[in-house]
């Protein structure tokens, strides 16, 4: 199979719940998405898609995903999507580092893949692991009643997961923190998700002042030193995030005993092969695994729900149902609700080959560019 024509292609995807604010007063209204269709000499057609949160979240802005995809697509021309390894190889020396901008272009690969071997990507991505997945929703930085009755919304849809975004304050922290676990019943589980956005003697006080309360710890603070430092004071799950950008990360975190967990984001490794990589790693080294993406909708939510499905259950975290979030589509309407049946906090990832996703392309609008 031979790639003979990659077409890019933009999406504006506005949040159903309104604006997305986190620490530092970092707020979206929605993702920019950066789509890709690559088509082949086989008859198959793979998508991917890539979406950063802002340019605030992650070393990520649409700017550079755009510029960079179109650049480096030309490239793909000629290669066989099936060989994963191969087309990162050329990828990484022809654009040194900014695997955002090849994350989209690997997942359309992996698409590839699977469709030619006449399989869902969970399985070959290694296997399928139980029936459905759990899913969190983030609740955005107000005040605490706000915020309160946000949770509160999220439980009333289903989800039993609630990331609670702290990261400003520590006092207002605190009673944004006790303010949802008050609004939600118990047995909800709870992350407190600091973005990085904490200082080390910040994140000690929140420790302190909160050690009666029942959640696991996400990315207290932006360097690997002052999350290292934060773990001595922390006798409760401590996930990084941000942080983890690569193998040689994991491999780091895991040896200074920093970590119970990580969140792997496809876009910030750059796709589904690093992905893999890292989430086959900490699974066997017994460490909980989260994997989800900075942005997208449907393409890119069964990207992440695919690699969840194939992610052991014991070790398995959970993951964003992000079409969800937003108002827009890549396929025809009710497609979506069928493929994921999205209910009671958890979803599927689809059974058809590959993604399992069918784009309709007219929601896509002009391309932004055709390589040939
Ligand atoms: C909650 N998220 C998955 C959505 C945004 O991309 C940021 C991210 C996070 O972990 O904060
Ligand atoms: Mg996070």
């Amino acid at each position: 199979m031979k790639i003979t024509r990659v077409t890019l292609f933009a999406q504006n995807q506005p949040f159903r719940d309104g604006t997305y604010t986190c620490s530092g007063g970092r707020s979206a209204e929605g993702f920019e998405s950066s789509i890709a269709k690559i088509e082949t000499d086989a008859g198959l057609t793979g998508w991917g898609e890539m979406a950063p949160l802002g340019s605030f979240y992650d070393p990520s802005f649409l700017g550079g995903a755009r510029a960079g995809m179109t650049e480096l697509a030309p490239a793909l021309i000629g290669m066989d999507p099936a060989q994963a390894n191969l087309v990162n190889e050329r990828l990484d020396l022809l654009l040194n580092g900014h695997p955002y901008v090849k994350a989209a272009f690997d997942m359309a690969c992996w698409d590839l893949k699977a469709r030619q071997a006449g399989i869902p990507l969970a399985e070959a991505l290694g296997g399928r692991f139980g029936e459905r997945m759990a899913l969190y929703r983030s609740v955005p930085q107000a005040a605490p009643d706000a915020m309160a009755a946000r949770a509160k919304k999220y439980i009333a849809e289903g989800y039993r997961r609630i990331q609670v975004k702290v990261g400003l304050e520590v006092k207002d922290d605190i009673a944004r923190t006790e303010a949802v676990l008050d609004a939600v019943p118990s047995g909800t589980v709870i992350f407190a998700d600091a973005n990085a956005a904490w200082r080390q003697q910040q994140a000690i006080e929140f420790l302190r002042a909160t050690r009666d309360l029942d959640y696991t710890l996400e990315q207290p603070c932006a360097s690997y030193e002052a999350n290292l430092a934060v773990r001595r004071h922390c006798d409760r799950p401590l996930v990084l995030d941000e942080t983890i950008d690569s193998l040689n990360v994991l491999m780091r975190a895991w040896s200074d005993r920093l970590i119970d967990g990580i969140t792997i984001k496809v876009a910030r490794v750059g796709g589904v092969t690093k992905a893999k990589l890292i989430r086959d790693t900490a699974a066997a080294l017994g460490l909980g695994v989260t994997i989800e993406d900075t942005g997208g909708a449907e393409i890119n939510t069964a990207a992440t729900a695919h690699l969840m499905m194939s992610t052991p259950e014991g070790v398995r975290q959970h993951t964003c149902d992000f079409y969800n979030w937003v108002t827009t589509r890549h396929t025809r309407p009710g497609f979506a609700d069928k493929v994921f049946d999205t209910r009671d906090g958890s979803m599927a990832a689809p059974r058809g080959k590959g993604l399992g996703i069918e784009v309709d392309e007219k929601v896509l609008g002009q391309p932004l560019s055709v390589a040939v």
